[in-house]
C-alpha cells in the first residue's frame, strides 16, 4: 500500500555539510541473535566487520541501532552520553515516555556508537503499534509469532526515534537509515508512511521464501518465475513475514542485496530488482611475517590432533601425520547448507580411499548447532583417557629421567632394560588397558535431544559412516558452536578453521556465504558452489579458482548426482596432494584476501548511500554519471606455476613432486611475487577508498 519511491532524476546537488547520520538497524538472522559467534550469523558478521570502514567514513555521525540485551551490553558496550545534542534530545523524549534507550560505544574495531532499544520496556505499546502498522500497511501480525511482534515493537521504536531526531533541526538534516532484513523493516515502512525526511536503504541477505522453498527440496532455480509466491508464503504460514519483507523492499529508496544470484531471486520472490549489489567483505589484517598464517595452521592443527587422540582412543590405528581435517560449519539448515550432499560425497570418498588403499585418513567435523543435552559420556571419557595416558607418560618419563641423570653423574650408561622397574611397567600396562573400548568412537560429541530424527545422524546411519577401523573417512558431529573454554575441543572458531585443511560448504541456498570467505582470508582452501554468492563472485574475479584453493561445485547446471561426483572428485584430489602442495595452495588461497576486504567492497555500500541521498533529496544531491561501481576490471590470473593444461596434473594442484623437501616450501614466494606483479588487484586499480576518512567526493557543491 505504500508506493515505491520513484528514483529522482538528477538535479544540482548542494552538499551542505549538515548532519549526516547513518542509522543502521541490526536485523540479523533474528532479532534475538545479537551475541553471536563469528560463524553463527552471517548478518552479524556483515554489521560487525563493516563497522570500521563505515566509522572511518562517517566518524561521529555513524550510529548502529539495535535491540537491547543486558548480557551483551554488559560485556560488549561501554556506556556514554550521546555526543550529538540532537540524538540526546530524541532519546530523552523517548525515555520520558517510558522507553528504555541505551547509548554507548560498541567495543569492536571502529568503536561505533550504538543506540539500543529495550523491546520489553516498550512491549505495552504492542497492540497500539500493531494497529498503526495495520493502518499503513494492512499487514496483520498473528499474536503467536513472537519474532514478528518484536519486529513491530523494534520498528516502531526506530521510526519514533527517527521522527524525534529529524524534528531537532531547523534545516532538514541529511539522514540515511539503512535497514537489514525483514525484522528491521517495520521501521523503514513506518518512516516512509510518516514521510520522514530520511533516505532509506533496505538490504536483504536472503529472501524468506527462497530459503523456505529451497529447504523443501524444490527445484528452485529452474522454476523461479513459476511460483505463485503469495500462495507459497501462505502455505508455509509466513505470509505476514513475507509481506513485511516485501513491503520493506518496495518502500526503500534503495534496495540492495548481497549477490547477483540473490538479486535474481529477489526479482522473482520480492518483485523488485535490487538497485545495488553489495557483496559482503571482511576486515583483513595482514600479518607482517608473510608465513605467520602457515605457522598458525600448524599450531592449531596440533590442538585438533590432541582432541582426535582422545576421541579415537583405542582406535588410533591411523597416522595423524597423514590425517586431513575437513569441516562444514554454520546454522543447521541440512540441505540448504549442503550437508546432505557433503555426507553423500564423503561416503563416495571413503570408498575411493579404501579401494585405492591410500594411507590418508580424513576426519570430518560437522559444526552445526542442534538441541542437545550436554556432552556425551563416551566423548568426555575419550579426553579423560588421553589425559591419563599423558600423565602416565609424564610420570614415567620423570622417573626415567632421574635414574638416567644419576647414572650419568656416576659416569655410567644405565642398563636400559632395567631402568624401568616393575611398578613402571604396571602403570603403563594399566594405562594401555584403559584404552580398550567396546564401542566405536562416537559420531557425535553431544547427547542429541532428537537423535532419532536428526538429519545428519540419520544420513550417517544410512550410509554407514560409523568410524569403523576400516573407514578412511571418520565423522564427528559437534552440534554446538565452538568455544575456547570447551572441555573437549578448546578452540574458538577462528582457531579451529586455521587448524583444518579444507572447509566444505556445498550449499544449495547461500545468498553470500561467509564461511568459505573466512577460510580464504585465513589461507585455508574451501569448497563452495555456483549457487552461492561467494562462489559466483570468485568465478568472476579469479581465472582458475581451484588453483587458488577455491573449489566451486556446479550445482546449477548439473544433476545432484553429477554435482556430488564433482564434489567427491574435489575431495579425493585434495587428499592426493602432498604436504608441500597443500602449503603452496594455502599461500595462494591467502593471496585472494584483498578481494574480500571491506576497504574494497565497502564502495558498494557507499554507492547505495549516495544513490539513496540523490533519490531522497534530489535538490541537494546528484549522482555522478560514472557512479555505479563495476565489479569487473580485475581478475586474478592463473598462478604462474600451474601447468597450462589442467590435464597435465591434477586440476588445480600446485605442480610439485611429492618428494621435494618441505623446507624448500618458501620457493613459492617467487611465484607469489611474480603473480603479485601480474595481478591487477583491486587496490592497484585505484578503485579503492584508500584514505582513512573519505569525504563524499562524488558530490559537487
Ligand atoms: C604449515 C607449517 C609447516 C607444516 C605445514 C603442515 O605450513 O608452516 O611447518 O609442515 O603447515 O601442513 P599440512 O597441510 O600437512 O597440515
Ligand atoms: C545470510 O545468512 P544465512 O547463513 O542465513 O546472510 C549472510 C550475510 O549476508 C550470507 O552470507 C548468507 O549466505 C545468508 O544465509
Amino acid at each position: 500500500h505504500i508506493p515505491y519511491h520513484a528514483p529522482a532524476s538528477g538535479k544540482i546537488e548542494r552538499y551542505n555539510g549538515l548532519l549526516k547520520t547513518t542509522l543502521r538497524a541490526m536485523g540479523g538472522g533474528t532479532l534475538k541473535h545479537w551475541d553471536t559467534h563469528l560463524a553463527v550469523g552471517g548478518i552479524y558478521t556483515v554489521i560487525q566487520t563493516k563497522a570500521k570502514i563505515t566509522a572511518d567514513e562517517w566518524g561521529e555521525n555513524y550510529f548502529l541501532v539495535g535491540p537491547y540485551f543486558e548480557h551483551n551490553v554488559k560485556t560488549q558496550v561501554e556506556a556514554c552520553e550521546p555526543p550529538n545534542p540532537a540524538v540526546k534530545k530524541a532519546m530523552d523524549t523517548m525515555k520520558s515516555q517510558g522507553c528504555q534507550v541505551f547509548f554507548g560505544r560498541w567495543l569492536i574495531e571502529g568503536s561505533p556508537y550504538v543506540l539500543l532499544f529495550d523491546i520489553g520496556s516498550a512491549a505495552w505499546n504492542l497492540d497500539r503499534w500493531k494497529g498503526e502498522f495495520w493502518d499503513v500497511s494492512n499487514i496483520g501480525i498473528p499474536f503467536h509469532d513472537r519474532e514478528a511482534n518484536d519486529a513491530v515493537i523494534f520498528g516502531s521504536l526506530t521510526a519514533w526515534f527517527l521522527k524525534e531526531l529529524s524534528c531537532q533541526f531547523d534545516d532538514k538534516p541529511n539522514i540515511i537509515a539503512h535497514f537489514h532484513e525483514w525484522q528491521a523493516g517495520v521501521g523503514l515502512i513506518l518512516s516512509r508512511s510518516q514521510k520522514l525526511p530520511v533516505a532509506t536503504i533496505f538490504t536483504t541477505h536472503a529472501t524468506l521464501l527462497g530459503r523456505y522453498l529451497c529447504a523443501a527440496s524444490i527445484d528452485f532455480y529452474n522454476n523461479l518465475d513459476q511460483f505463485n509466491i503469495d500462495k507459497e508464503a501462505g502455505e508455509r504460514q509466513i505470509y505476514h513475514r513475507y509481506c513485511m519483507e516485501r513491503a520493506s523492499v518496495h518502500c526503500a529508496h534503495v534496495f540492495t542485496t548481497v549477490s547477483q544470484i540473490t538479486a535474481i531471486e529477489a526479482e522473482h520472490m520480492l518483485k523488485r530488482n535490487p538497485d545495488v549489489v553489495t557483496p559482503n567483505g571482511l576486515n583483513i589484517k595482514k600479518f607482517s611475517a608473510m608465513h605467520e598464517f602457515q605457522n598458525l595452521h600448524s599450531m592449531y592443527k596440533a590442538r585438533i590432533q590432541e582432541f582426535i587422540r582422545g576421541h579415537f582412543y583405542g582406535h588410533l590405528d591411523f597416522s595423524l601425520e597423514n590425517t586431513l581435517f575437513f569441516f562444514i560449519a554454520g546454522r543447521y539448515e541440512f540441505s540448504n547448507k549442503g550437508a546432505d550432499m557433503f555426507l553423500e560425497a564423503l561416503s563416495r570418498l571413503n570408498f575411493l580411499l579404501r579401494v585405492h588403499k591410500t594411507d590418508v585418513t580424513v576426519v570430518v567435523f560437522f559444526i552445526m548447532p542442534a538441541k542437545t543435552n550436554n556432552f556425551n559420556v563416551e566423548t568426555l571419557k575419550g579426553q579423560a583417557v588421553r589425559k591419563q595416558l599423558w600423565d602416565t607418560a609424564q610420570s614415567v618419563k620423570e622417573k626415567f629421567g632421574k635414574k638416567l641423570y644419576n647414572a650419568l653423574l656416576k659416569g655410567e650408561i644405565p642398563d636400559l632394560n632395567k631402568i624401568l622397574d616393575r611398578d613402571d611397567i604396571t602403570i603403563m600396562k594399566r594405562a594401555i588397558f584403559s584404552t580398550q573400548r567396546h564401542c566405536l568412537p562416537p559420531v557425535t560429541t553431544h547427547n542429541m535431544i532428537d537423535d532419532g530424527n536428526d538429519p545428519i545422524l540419520n544420513t550417517i546411519r544410512r550410509i554407514g559412516l560409523f568410524n569403523n577401523r576400516t573407514d578412511r573417512v571418520k565423522v564427528i558431529l559437534h552440534p554446538e558452536f565452538l568455544s575456547s573454554t570447551s572441555p573437549l575441543l578448546p578452540l574458538d572458531y577462528e582457531e579451529f578453521v586455521r587448524g583444518c585443511h579444507l572447509g566444505v560448504f556445498p550449499s544449495y541456498y547461500e545468498p553470500w556465504g561467509y564461511t568459505p570467505a573466512e577460510c580464504t582470508v585465513m589461507g585455508i582452501p574451501s569448497v563452495t558452489t555456483n549457487l552461492s554468492g561467494f562462489g559466483c563472485f570468485m568465478q568472476e574475479h579469479v581465472a582458475d579458482p581451484a588453483a587458488y584453493g577455491i573449489y566451486i561445485v556446479d550445482r546449477r547446471f548439473r544433476s545432484p548426482d553429477e554435482s556430488c561426483n564433482q564434489l567427491t572428485q574435489f575431495l579425493y584430489g585434495f587428499c592426493q596432494q602432498s604436504r608441500r602442495q597443500r602449503i603452496i595452495q594455502r599461500n595462494r588461497t591467502e593471496r585472494l584476501s584483498d578481494l574480500l576486504d571491506w576497504r574494497y567492497l565497502g564502495r558498494y555500500y557507499m554507492h547505495a548511500r549516495h544513490l539513496a541521498l540523490s533519490r531522497t533529496f534530489p535538490d541537494k544531491f546528484e549522482m555522478e554519471p560514472s557512479a555505479p561501481p563495476k565489479t569487473e576490471g580485475f581478475r586474478y590470473p592463473r598462478p604462474s606455476s600451474v601447468p597450462p593444461s589442467p590435464s597435465v596434473s591434477q586440476h588445480s594442484s600446485p605442480h610439485h613432486s611429492e618428494d621435494e623437501d618441505e623446507d624448500e616450501r618458501y620457493d613459492e614466494d617467487e611465484e607469489a611475487e611474480r603473480d603479485r606483479q601480474n595481478i591487477k588487484s583491486p587496490f592497484s586499480l585505484g578503485v579503492l577508498p584508500q584514505g582513512k576518512k573519505k569525504q563524499h567526493g562524488e558530490y559537487r557543491n
